[in-house]
């Protein structure tokens, strides 16, 4: 098919801004080349494609970044930017997007316009809705979409999709990476890691209190989005229990990810995935995770990792304790089955297909 994905409005591919969804865009863009399907993808300006997309092609936008959406009040109107990305990127799809003959629209961006668009435009339209509740206008949307078609929302992870109101079991498609790009580490050195975007719903200050109380350093990877919140978090713990690596592209990040003994994930949200988790396994590493959002789906305890109850610091520390009993290879080996570029491209042709009604 001519697939058309179109990507968060929260900056480029590659700047790390977008968080999560830029690493889902480009495997599941990879994973739909492999199956023989041509993509193009609708990015902001500035937007690098890893080779494994070489073979889409790119369109771009130039405008203002769209606020990201789970740092608003719950009750905030819609924000529409005048030169704005998100409104630059849907009047393309509407104007372009017929004539090109694509058969299907894949919106990445969780944001109201795409939604609202739905019932109404030239193309069908598909939602990978990529986080859970963070506000009423998105869930209202989200249900009118729903009330009129479900089949064209798909959600990563059942506890994700259980923040809507839906009236049908939803699709939930997990998510999927390019597993040859994490190199899988057997001897662990005396080092906990903690990735993601350096902001407050994703609990950085918990994991900083459990390495602290273990003795073990803590490497950070991820972009700092939020300075205020990285500074508190380092100041709660003595000097040297944080080592901030940054945000790291995927070969570099894998090569020292794998070195750790566990990873520790502290949402404080109701995480949509969890992509950190599963960049882990695929490395060899154990996850140390709350019982919260799609973490507390992924981590199979005992098998690859452990659930601790959410925001027990204490349940964190005494979990890295019993970590070692982990088989690494077992951790690698479930992010084969589960969450691989392939299962991931097949999980997504199946939804859309359905879908279409072929
Ligand atoms: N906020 N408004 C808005 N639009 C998005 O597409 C968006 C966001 N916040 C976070 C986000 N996307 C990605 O980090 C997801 O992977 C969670």
């Amino acid at each position: 098919m001519r697939i058309l994905v179109v990507s968060t409005p929260l900056g480029a591919l590659g700047s790390g801004c977008g968080g999560g969804v830029e690493l889902t865009a480009t495997t599941l863009v990879a994973g739909l080349l492999e199956r023989g399907h041509a993509v193009t993808v609708l990015a902001a300006g500035g937007s690098v494609l890893p080779p494994a997309c070489a073979a889409a092609t790119l369109w771009t936008c130039t405008g203002q970044s769209q606020p990201s959406a789970q740092h608003q009040e719950r009750s905030a109107p819609i924000t529409m930017l005048a030169d704005g990305l998100l409104p630059r990127f849907w009047r393309r799809v509407l104007l372009e997007g017929p004539a090109a003959g694509f058969e299907l629209v894949l919106n990445l961006a969780y944001d109201w316009l795409p939604f609202w668009l739905t019932p109404t435009a030239p193309l069908p339209i598909f939602h990978l809705v990529s986080m859970g509740s963070v506000g009423d206008a998105m869930d209202g949307v989200i249900a009118d979409v729903a009330r009129w078609d479900q089949r064209r929302l798909a959600f990563h992870s059942a506890v994700q999709a259980a923040d809507f109101n839906l009236p049908q079991p939803p699709v939930v498609l997990g998510n999927g990476f390019d597993l040859a790009a994490y190199g899988f580490c057997a001897e662990p050195e005396p080092l906990l890691g903690w990735a993601g975007r350096v902001a407050p719903e994703k609990g950085l200050e918990d994991a900083a209190a459990a390495a602290a109380q273990l003795g073990l350093p803590l490497a950070v990877w991820g972009l700092v989005e939020d300075r205020a919140y990285a500074a508190a978090v380092e100041a709660s713990v003595p000097a040297g229990t944080l080592q901030w690596r940054g945000f790291l592209p995927t070969d570099q990040l894998q090569e020292q990810l794998g070195r750790c003994r566990a990873l520790l994930n502290t949402p404080k949200w109701n995480e949509a995935y969890g992509n950190v988790v599963v960049e882990a396994l695929a490395c060899g590493v154990p996850v140390v995770a709350y019982r919260r959002g799609g973490p507390g789906e992924l981590v199979q305890p005992g098998l690859t990792g452990l659930l601790v109850e959410p925001d027990d610091v204490g349940g964190l520390v005494a979990a890295v304790a019993q970590v070692g009993a982990i088989d690494r290879r077992a951790c690698r080996q479930w992010a084969q089955a589960n969450a691989s570029r392939e299962v991931l491209a097949e999980r997504v042709e199946a939804w859309v297909l359905a879908g279409l009604g072929l």
